[in-house]
């Protein structure tokens, strides 16, 4: 694997311990090469170097200090409008640790990882390693600025790509997710993690999303006519979960196309599982009532529990690319996909394996009984009208 690049990466350690800031900073140095740090020893310093520094885009913070305390920080860090990631340092319990998670995402705050103390240097393995990986909010650095994505929605300039996911067992392409691209009048074809996460901090996300439903739908409706019997699999970004009118616009749109509603999927993530999501539980139950279907999306790192699945109508499971891309961590990946795909079954929620790139990560997905499989050996996303080629040669070859 090539080494990853971290010379973009800003961090700010908050912790009242000295021995832990400099243990934390020598770590990151010494062991991945991360030399752009900043100590703060309590809460208020810690506003002050983020108000002064607003290149930090990796926070470790400890959860108990004097004075101001962890919790109350990250409120404050999420009014500072701060989109980079949260690292949570805590030695307390497990069950405080899983609560202030969920405040993080009440929050909009992006936490991608939990050291639990006394720490060891290989903890910090996994979350240095999903930087980058996440959809939801990459560092600045990446993103467009607003104004793209403004000129993009006014000069049609969101465009929809289609990627095939086929059953495992039969290889018979059974749906298409539609991934939103931004065409750039210089940069070309953007990936959404360099947009989304920007528009998510306003109602540009709606716009985009309904651009894209609209776009996918009228798409599917050709393909429909033309005789192939798939769904269709659209992104939802929670901000628009919490829409009470949420539900009924999903509903005219596939009215709208004379689209059955099972032939819908709507592909959300994990932050529906936090505690308080009343409204989103609302939209989802509504539409799942009327037959459309949901699926948890970026599935893998264990947040969820049989609980909180429970309260969702999911339809399908989708494991996270990151499980089934190389990495030299292979027991513990196999034992996170054993884990997820026995807690699916559970449920009787059905699986879809993400981000299979090789013909061996395929045999694996299939191997370990997950239903649905979706990358690039079976296929990278496509335009539209590449669609019914793509299909005609899969049935050939399959
Ligand atoms: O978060 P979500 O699962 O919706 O992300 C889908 C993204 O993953 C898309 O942008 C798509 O281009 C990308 N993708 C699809 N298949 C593969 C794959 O096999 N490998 C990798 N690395 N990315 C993939
Ligand atoms: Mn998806």
């Amino acid at each position: 694997m090539t080494k990853q690049d971290v010379s973009w990466i800003n961090v700010l350690i908050v912790d009242d311990s000295h021995a832990i800031l400099k243990y934390v900073s020598t770590v990151l140095e010494e062991v991945y090469g991360i030399s752009q740090t900043q100590e703060a020893s309590c809460a208020s310093e810690a506003l002050h170097i983020l108000r002064q520094t607003k290149q930090i885009n990796l926070i470790f913070l400890d959860l108990n200090m004097p004075n101001t305390d962890g919790i109350q920080l990250l409120e404050k860090i999420s009014q500072l409008n701060y989109n980079g990631y949260i690292v949570i340092m805590s030695g307390i319990s497990t069950r405080i640790i899983s609560s202030v998670e969920a405040l993080t995402k009440k929050y909009n705050l992006n936490h991608i990882g939990t050291l639990v103390k006394p720490m060891h240097e290989t903890d910090f393995k996994k979350i240095i390693k999903k930087i980058g990986q996440s959809r939801k909010k990459r560092p600045a650095g990446s993103s467009l600025k607003t104004y793209e994505i403004v000129r993009a929605l006014k000069n049609d300039d969101i465009e929809v790509f289609y990627q095939p996911q086929v059953e495992l067992s039969s290889k018979t392409f059974i749906g298409l997710e539609a991934l939103c691209r931004l065409n750039h009048p210089s940069l070309g074809i953007i990936s959404p993690d360099r947009f989304i996460g920007l528009a998510e901090e306003s109602e540009l996300i709606s716009h985009i999303t309904m651009c894209v439903l609209k776009k996918s739908l009228s798409d599917w409706k050709k393909w429909h006519q033309y005789g192939l019997d798939i769904k269709l699999a659209v992104n939802i970004s929670p901000n628009l979960l919490d829409q009470p009118e949420f539900a009924d616009l999903i509903l005219n749109l596939i009215e709208q196309y004379d689209m059955p509603a099972n032939m819908l999927c709507l592909e959300v993530t994990e932050t529906v599982l936090a505690d308080d999501q009343t409204q989103e539980l609302m939209n989802l139950n509504r539409l799942s009532i009327r037959g459309v279907e949901i699926a948890l999306d970026d599935f893998g790192e264990l947040h969820a529990t049989i609980d909180r699945l429970q309260k969702l109508p999911l339809s399908y499971l989708k494991l996270d690319k990151s499980c089934f891309i190389d990495n030299k961590d292979q027991v513990g990946q196999l034992s996170l996909l054993n884990t997820s795909l026995s807690m699916a079954e559970k449920l009787k929620i059905r699986t879809i394996a993400e981000g299979l790139e090789t013909s061996s990560a395929l045999q694996l997905a299939s191997e370990i009984g997950c239903d649905y499989g979706q990358g690039y050996f079976i296929a990278r996303p496509m335009l539209a009208k590449e669609v019914l080629p793509w299909h005609r040669q899969w049935s050939l070859a399959t």
